[in-house]
């Protein structure tokens, strides 16, 4: 069994502008594990949203905005890969390959498809429902351990998990690729709709008052927190008390996790308190701490060559990585690579 260092990979894809789950559930935590004791590699995964029509225009633009995002909120190139999936080709090679590793049944149970597919299932594009194996190859091209991500990829991550054991067991190559963990901790892994505590916060769901985007500004900020759907409730004195209670409960849980603190500790000190208090106390917090990344945005936005710098070093430095290991993938699986070398 080979003993894998440990390395972090995770991806946002630029289906939109970030919303706050990206934030909380993903970048945040990113900037959080920076310059631990393990090399990090983070991905704008501009082939993950073609699966969805993105208008060419608009897919540039907003690969350079997630890119934004990811440095306003502290993510430093120095100190981790950052890079754009589609200038490293070896992405979609293997994902083509682990295509021919997954199974017609296993991409059958992935909630996400049914859920984005709904009843259009026959129109989608099969890109759609090949969309983990593409996400398997993306943790896997760097034999990465350990994939921080929000709940709602965590069955995706499972599936990566069943890829790489299917691919070391049908090759003989035990211990090839690690069997990465998923890493969903913190208050805020799903962060909810404002409009219904049942789904979950999108770039793409249908109205911008369900989302908190990354670049609103105070007084929409402050709107949206206003009218975000609740209850007639108070807050109540512990958190058994939310139960039942789902657009509250995701207010208390942004609350936690933008403060750092627990949705406990938000209840202790607003036991009792009505909306009127919770809410306003709410939008302030997310000013305050969302308000310096959407200026540092917008400023990165203005230097479209050096964001555009960065994500071409990056993938350099990410291709150094993955070539490699693309490269004993074939040979494992019996490819004649005589351009080699
Ligand atoms: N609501 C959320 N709460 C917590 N984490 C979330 N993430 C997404 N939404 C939430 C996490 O953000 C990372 C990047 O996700 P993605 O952009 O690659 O894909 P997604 O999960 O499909 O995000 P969206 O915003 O819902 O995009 P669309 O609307 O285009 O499908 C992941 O770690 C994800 O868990």
């Amino acid at each position: 069994m080979t003993n894998h260092t440990p390395r972090v990979f995770s991806g946002v894809k630029p289906s939109g502008g970030l919303q706050l789950g990206n934030y909380l559930g993903a970048i945040k935590r990113f900037v959080d594990m920076q310059g631990q004791d393990f090399e990090a590699i983070f991905c704008v995964v501009d082939l993950h949203a073609i699966t969805v029509w993105q208008d060419p225009k608009e897919l540039k633009a907003a690969t350079r905005e997630v890119t934004a995002g990811y440095l306003a909120a502290g993510i430093d190139p120095a100190k981790s890969v950052l890079f754009n999936q589609s200038q490293v080709p070896a992405h979609a090679e293997l994902a083509w390959l682990f295509n021919c590793v997954a199974r017609v049944g296993w991409m059958n149970r992935m909630t996400q498809f049914k859920d984005k597919a709904g009843k259009n299932a026959e129109k989608v594009s099969l890109g759609l429902y090949a969309y983990p194996a593409l996400m398997a190859a993306d943790i896997l091209l760097y034999h990465a351990t350990h994939v921080p991500v929000g709940e709602d990829q965590k069955q995706h991550v499972e599936l990566t998990r069943d890829i790489a054991a299917k691919f070391n067991h049908d090759y003989g190559a035990e211990g090839f690729f690690p069997l990465p963990e998923p890493i969903i901790d913190g208050p805020a892994t799903r962060v909810m709709n404002l409009r219904d505590g049942s789904k979950k916060m999108s770039k793409s769901g249908e109205s911008d008052m369900e989302r908190i985007n990354m670049t609103d500004d105070a007084d929409t900020i402050a709107k949206k927190f206003k009218k975000a759907r609740t209850d007639p409730e108070p807050l109540p004195d512990t958190l058994e008390g939310l139960k039942g209670r789902p657009e509250a409960r995701n207010l208390v849980d942004i609350y936690a996790g933008l403060s750092e603190t627990s949705p406990e500790a938000v209840i202790t000190e607003f036991a009792g308190a009505g909306w009127g208090k919770f809410k306003p106390a709410l939008a302030d917090l997310a000013v305050e701490k969302l308000g310096p990344i959407s200026e540092e945005m917008a400023r990165l936005m203005n230097d479209t060559v050096e964001i555009d710098r960065v994500l071409a070093q990056g993938a350099e430095k990410a291709e150094a990585i993955a070539q490699p290991i693309l490269d004993q993938t074939y040979d494992i699986m019996g490819f004649l690579r005589s351009r080699k070398g």
